[in-house]
């Protein structure tokens, strides 16, 4: 091949896989819709646009479909990248297209954190592919064979490209992503979205989103489409003119979509918004909620949860059709001992099924870990140690403020408790009974039929099993007496317990080994070999003004 620019040029796209332990990767759930894993990889589907359109593309997502020598054997150049769980799988991927001969671009979120990591790639692409492709598409012009790509402008998102689609399976998925904003206008001490992609909430048009919309439209797709904004509302006044726009566009294509996203917790705070997210038939929203107490919350910076009645906010937007997901997080420095019963508490008076309680985790170039350093607390073994999961592995990766055992011991207490089945379903069948779904979006037959499969699986796997069978149908009759316009979202949450009990379960044991391992250690003992080392620590003290 004379120049990588020909016309037809093999590009072989590669999504690495994820873990199948990770929180996020319910593939048991998948499994009974017929679909092989949650989501669709939008970050490479976005980056493909911006490569040269000449070129032939294949996309293996490794996630639904073996990753085979004959893919390399076909490309005559490989890309891929992802997120820190991948770190290992896409370092792997870089090898073995080596072995082949071909060259490696990398890029999303771990090599732009991490790039001193990838640099075993030909071209490492940083940051937005938006600023940083066409950098490497002048470089392959004029033939060079590797080069580092990095800008400190943030893309303008009203030019972004819609994502080739075209290049996935729809039903190897159950949803299909889109994004509409980049960036998040609040301050927490342990985020790295404002890091990343700055803390003015960039938003594509109405026009881009209906574009993006019609696409999946004529291609064939249905049902299900997440919004993976980092805050969906983190500029109101435009999200309030796109949600007009896609009522419209909804109401004159009889509803072929329902929407799901991630939202900070003042979205209950706009009726106004609360109501059109209702209107276009939003079911579920993430709420990083992270304590419930304010003086934890207030240590952290996340502001925009203080002084909130939790329980009363969460009811407001199921009133609204929406069902919250939470994140929750233990690890904070100015925890106590009754964090674990606050949260408990919190999980249950508020009803929140789907709760992803992580350990918290100093990620890359954060406020966190920037003080984390200065304070000599963080740990050497830096972000990937343990991170191939996610944050229910990983996280508290710095000397904890608590006792460390504490910390595990209070974080096997709570998810004991909210994945226990009876708790569980307690809470399904609150969140059920207050919430009012907008049910606009009407599936087609072939989904009916397969949906109606999906219940009789469901009905064999829990409903016939010694320790969800009554609880699973005491729900269901109760949900069918008092709001059977809510039986499809009960069902989803029932589905979903067969793989939050059986992550939990796993976390759990794994955490307990941790706790006894500490326990034969003892705890200074296992913290000092892991902060920085003496030189780092010289360094520190040298740059910390108070030293
Ligand atoms: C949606 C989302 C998820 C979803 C869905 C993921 C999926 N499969 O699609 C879910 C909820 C599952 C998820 C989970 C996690 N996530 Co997440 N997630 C996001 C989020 C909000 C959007 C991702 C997205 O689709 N963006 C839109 C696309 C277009 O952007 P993009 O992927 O960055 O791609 C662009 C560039 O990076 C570049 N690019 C990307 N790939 C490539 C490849 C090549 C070759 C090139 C040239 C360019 C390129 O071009 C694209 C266009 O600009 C991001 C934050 C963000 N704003 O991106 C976090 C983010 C990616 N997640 C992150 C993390 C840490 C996680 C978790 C580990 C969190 C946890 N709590 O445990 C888990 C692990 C996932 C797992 N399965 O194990 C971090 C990653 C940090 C890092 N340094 O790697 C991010 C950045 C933010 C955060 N702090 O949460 N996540
Ligand atoms: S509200 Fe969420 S996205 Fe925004 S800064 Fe805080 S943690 Fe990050």
């Amino acid at each position: 091949m004379n120049s990588l620019l020909e016309q037809g040029t093999k590009c072989l796209i590669v999504q690495s896989e994820f873990s199948v332990h990770s929180f996020w990767n319910y593939v048991d759930v998948c499994k009974i819709v017929g679909a092989k894993y949650p989501a669709a990889p939008l970050g490479l589907m976005t980056a493909a646009a911006l490569l040269p359109q000449q070129w032939q593309f294949k996309l293996i997502d490794a996630n639904v479909e073996p990753l085979l020598d004959e893919h390399f054997a076909w490309a005559d150049i490989v890309c891929t990248g992802g997120m820190l769980p991948q770190q290992r799988s896409i370092i792997s991927i870089i090898n073995k297209a080596h072995q082949y001969g071909c060259p490696v671009v990398v890029g999303g979120p771990d090599p732009s954190s991490q790039p001193n990591l990838y640099q075993c790639a030909d071209y490492l692409v940083h940051g937005e592919g938006e600023i940083t492709i066409p950098m490497l598409i002048q470089d392959l012009e004029k033939g060079c064979k590797s080069g580092e790509y990095k800008s400190h402008e943030r893309a303008d998102m009203t030019q972004a490209v819609v994502p080739r689609f075209n290049l996935i399976r729809f039903k190897d998925y159950i949803q299909v992503g889109i994004q509409y904003t980049r960036g998040c206008p609040f301050n927490c001490e342990f985020c790295d979205i404002i890091e990343l992609y700055g803390s003015k909430p960039r938003t594509k048009t109405p026009e881009q989103i209906i574009k993006e919309l019609q696409t999946l439209y004529d291609l064939g797709y249905r049902g299900h489409i997440d919004f993976v904004d980092d805050n969906f509302i983190g500029n109101k006044k435009n999200v309030k003119n796109v949600l007009h726009v896609i009522k419209e566009w909804s109401e004159a294509h009889n509803y072929p979509f329902y929407f799901t996203t991630e939202a900070s917790i003042d979205l209950a705070d706009d009726e106004n918004l609360l109501q059109v997210m209702k209107d276009v038939d939003f079911r579920f929203v993430f709420i990083g909620i992270e304590s419930p107490e304010d003086e934890i919350l207030r240590f952290a910076q996340k502001k925009v949860n203080i002084n909130k009645d939790i329980v009363e906010t969460i009811k407001k937007i199921y009133s609204h059709g929406m069902i919250v997901n939470a994140g929750f997080i233990i690890g904070f420095d100015n925890e106590s001992d009754r964090t674990a019963e606050n949260m408990m508490k919190c999980l249950l008076d508020s009803g929140i099924c789907i709760a992803m309680l992580g350990k918290l985790t100093a990620l890359p170039n954060t406020q966190l870990t920037k003080r984390l350093k200065r304070e000599g607390r963080l740990f050497d073994e830096g972000f990937t140690q343990k991170a191939e999961i996610d944050q229910t592995t990983s996280g508290l990766n710095f000397k904890t403020a608590r006792p460390r055992l504490e910390v595990l011991e209070d974080y096997v207490h709570v998810l004991k408790y909210i994945y226990n089945p009876e708790n569980y379903y307690k809470r399904v069948t609150y969140t059920i009974l207050n919430l009012k779904p907008a049910n606009k979006y009407r599936p087609g037959i072939v989904r009916m039929l397969k949906m109606v499969k999906g219940l009789f699986i469901l009905c064999s796997k829990v409903g016939f099993n010694k320790t969800t069978g009554w609880l699973y149908w005491k729900m269901l009759f109760t949900v069918l007496f008092k709001n059977p316009r809510a039986i499809e979202p009960a069902i989803n949450l029932a589905a979903m317990f067969i793989h939050l009990h059986k992550q939990s379960k796993f976390i759990i044991d794994l955490t307990n080994k941790e706790i006894k391992y500490i326990e034969r250690l003892g705890e200074e003992n296992y913290n000092q070999p892991r902060l920085q080392t003496a030189d780092s620590k010289a360094e520190i003290k040298q740059h910390t003004p108070s030293s």
